[in-house]
């Protein structure tokens, strides 16, 4: 090869080597690189919350997901990795070991039911990932195994209906009455049926004239809670008072009893006591046909932010943090329908 041959052929290969060090080191591929290394400092800062949400099931639900993902916004300094379950623990399981393996900062979720959590509650902790429930709790022999809860006293939820009943018992007379209860119970198992079944049954254990006829579970959703009462009413001939565990559920009981030829109301043939007091319902409220509806916060979003931001600061957190709820009835109701958002 002559010369000139020569050079041409060192030259090619030096352009090419330059070209490939470019390429190598990523001066070309530094548009790419420059956008990547743009995103990654960009998001470098974000605080990284994986969130496992049950599903989608009621109106309380879906304003639950609204409240957090309106809290935890890149404007806010979030990157929120959400996750619907749709109501199966095995996918809130899976979902909470993703978390893991993508090694967020925090993890975040409501347990569909309280039971079987311990073992992937460990891995968390093994990875050092901070564990924040809300809404539900889980039932773990070691409360290590979670860094702090956010939600409501649903016990309470359940006591604040059976005091409302025993209440208006009273006023209109009828203490001494045989009163024929069902329960609507919500999904089994989790910490908000249990809470409410348990706090509304502490007040009817008082009055040996309150009967419990029955307690099916309809989900916390409208259509099952249709179903149910569909089959109560065709099995009990003489139902007083439904106590519904949500709003969701009370709209199909409702639906079932007058499409039964019975009535709602304090009027009515049936007492319906009811759970969440969601805009809809409060509606009800207001026109007679649920007698009280007792409030269930799913506005939990901004408490979440206010508890990472602790834990971002370095700053001790309680182990619980309690929502504040109200309970409304046709006397109190209207003042507050207008500014309900959900
Ligand atoms: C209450 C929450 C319940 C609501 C339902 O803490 O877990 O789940 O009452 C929702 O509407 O589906």
């Amino acid at each position: 090869m002559n010369k000139s041959g020569w050079h041409k052929t060192v030259m090619a290969v030096m352009l090419v080597s330059v070209l490939v060090l470019i390429c190598g080191c990523g001066i070309f591929s530094g548009v790419a690189a420059g956008e990547t290394d743009a995103y990654e400092e960009e998001n470098a800062n974000l605080v990284v919350v994986g969130f496992s949400q049950i599903g989608s099931e009621s109106v309380w639900r879906t304003t639950n997901t609204l409240s957090v993902q309106k809290a935890l916004t890149k404007e806010n300094g979030y990157f929120l990795i959400f996750n619907n379950a749709r109501q199966k623990q095995e996918n809130q399981i899976k979902a909470l070991r993703s978390f893991i393996s993508q090694r967020v900062d925090y993890i975040v979720f409501s347990p569909v039911t309280e039971n079987g959590w311990d073992t992937v509650l460990e891995e968390a902790r093994e990875a050092g990932i901070p564990v924040i429930l809300m809404d539900r709790m889980v039932n773990v022999e070691d409360a290590s195994l979670y860094t702090t809860w956010i939600g409501s006293d649903v016990e309470e939820e359940g006591r604040k209906a059976g005091r409302w009943l025993e209440q208006y018992l009273r006023i209109t007379n009828r203490q001494k009455e045989d009163i024929n209860i069902i329960v609507l119970q919500g999904t089994l198992g989790s910490s908000s049926q249990r809470g409410r079944s348990s706090g509304f049954v502490e007040i009817a254990n008082q009055y040996t004239n309150w009967h419990i006829l029955d307690q099916r579970s309809g989900e916390f959703t409208t259509a099952k809670g249709k179903e149910i009462m569909e089959q109560m009413l065709d099995r009990y001939a003489d139902i007083d008072v439904v106590v519904s565990q949500n709003d969701d559920m009370t709209f199909g009981a409702i639906e079932a009893i007058e499409e039964s030829g019975r009535s709602v109301g304090r009027n009515g043939d049936i007492l319906i006591l009811s759970f969440d007091a969601v805009k809809d319902a409060l509606l009800l409220v207001e026109e007679g046909k649920i007698a009280v509806d007792v409030e269930c916060n799913p506005e939990q979003g901004m408490y979440l932010a206010e508890v990472i931001g602790m834990l971002e600061r370095g700053e001790k957190v309680e182990k619980a943090y309690v929502v504040e709820e109200k309970v409304f009835t046709k006397e109190n109701v209207s003042k507050y329908i207008e500014s309900r958002t959900y």
